[in-house]
């Protein structure tokens, strides 16, 4: 009940999406995040094909070094970091600054009234929706929402099914993710990270997914980048 108005809705809780949750409730925003897994942290756990290490570049390890996570040097401008330790501390980070984690919660849909633009996201339990089961879903309201899902843009997806081409983009439609070269991705996520449709922002894999941008492995400093690029994109429009 407490969050049924909330500054900042957030969904999916992987990197990006906790990196921008935690610098918007430090700036004292009310902040919440929908994660439809039982756990937080989407592909980060699992670091470079299961390798449980995560690289990030020299500003990537600017956030790590402001959650306290330790790395370490592999080569000029590059940082080697455990992802179980980074998972593990951006969430405690996160919670602890007052943003409020909703785990095992689906994001089905986008409100849009009047205005049209984004006002809010129509809720279900991940549950509900494995079983696919006809249960209507409940809505909550937020100045800004971001798309932080990953590869699968689902927020941006579900605003064109329902609204047709009308994002931010060259075509106005979903750019699609391009083939892996991680130096020019890792440079894209950030600019990529940009409100695609008034209320929405879009963070991390689908910042490039939408922008049509490439994948950049198991290099995570864009994500966490993306993430406070999002936060200071949000902030700075809230005020
Ligand atoms: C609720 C949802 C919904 C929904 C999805 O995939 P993520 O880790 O996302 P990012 O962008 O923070 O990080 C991407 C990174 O993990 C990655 O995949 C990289 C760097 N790939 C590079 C490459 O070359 O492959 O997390 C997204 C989260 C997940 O936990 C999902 O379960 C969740 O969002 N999610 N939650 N409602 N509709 N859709």
């Amino acid at each position: 009940m407490d969050y049924l108005v909330v500054d900042v809705a957030i969904v999916g809780a992987g990197p990006s999406g906790m990196t921008a949750a935690c610098y918007l409730a430090e700036d004292d925003f009310k902040v919440a995040v929908f994660e439809r897994k039982m756990s937080v942290g989407g592909g980060m756990w699992g670091g470079g094909m299961m390798f449980p290490r995560i690289v990030v570049q020299d500003e990537g390890k600017e956030i790590l070094d402001k959650f306290g996570i330790r790395s370490d040097k592999y080569e000029a401008g590059y940082w080697t970091a455990d992802s179980i330790e980074s998972v593990s501390t951006i969430c405690s980070k996160t919670v602890k600054a007052g943003a409020r984690i909703f785990n095992l919660i689906s994001v089905e849909d986008v409100m849009i009234r009047e205005k049209g633009v984004v006002e809010g996201l129509v809720l279900n339990w991940s549950a509900v929706e494995m079983a696919k089961l006809h249960v209507d879903p409940l809505t909550i309201k937020a100045d800004m929402v971001i798309d932080a899902t990953g590869h699968d843009c689902e927020v941006v997806n579900v605003l064109l099914r329902k609204m047709g081409n009308v994002l931010n983009t060259p075509t106005g439609g979903i750019m699609g993710e391009k083939p892996m070269w991680a130096e020019a991705a890792e440079e894209s996520v950030v600019n990529n990270t940009v409100e695609v449709y008034p209320g929405l922002v879009v963070a991390g894999m689908s910042a490039n997914a939408v922008m049509g941008s490439p994948r950049m492995g198991p290099i995570f400093g864009g994500m966490l980048l993306s993430g406070r690029a999002a936060a200071k994109l949000i902030a700075g429009k809230l005020g």
